[in-house]
């Protein structure tokens, strides 16, 4: 499997803004963030997309949203609300294929999202 930059963050290679991990997930700043508070939650494992997930990930894909509600809660954003988000592939606009789940609050969310 090929490695990527989410790969290196998550083995301390490259620097980020690191705001929570744990033994099977890490999270950080979006370098590019969409909304006043932006996190990527990461497994440490490298799954590709969504389309890779096994039976085995189950507890795992748990974690990455058990991890989502501790740093909303630390970000001060989970009473008013926030929206998580996993792109899978092209046409959802993934641009990194080491699995991350989004999350986005501060700011009011439009629906449908583009
Ligand atoms: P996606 O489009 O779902 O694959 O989201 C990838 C996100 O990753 C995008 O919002 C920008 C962010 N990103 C890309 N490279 C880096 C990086 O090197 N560091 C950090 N912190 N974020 C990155």
């Amino acid at each position: 499997m090929s490695d990527t930059i989410f790969g290196k963050i998550s083995r301390g290679e490259i620097p980020a803004d690191i705001v929570y991990q744990d033994e099977a997930v890490v999270a950080f700043r979006d370098l590019n963030p969409q909304a006043p508070t932006h996190v990527l939650v990461i497994p440490r494992k490298p799954i590709p997309t969504l389309n890779a997930l096994e039976a085995e990930d189950a507890e795992l894909v748990g974690k990455l949203f058990l991890a989502a509600r501790k740093i909303a809660e630390q970000e001060g954003i989970a009473a008013a609300g926030y929206r998580t988000v996993i792109n899978c592939n092209a046409a959802a606009g993934q641009t990194v294929f080491h699995l991350h789940l989004h999350l986005l609050g501060g700011r009011p969310m439009g629906w449908p999202p583009g």
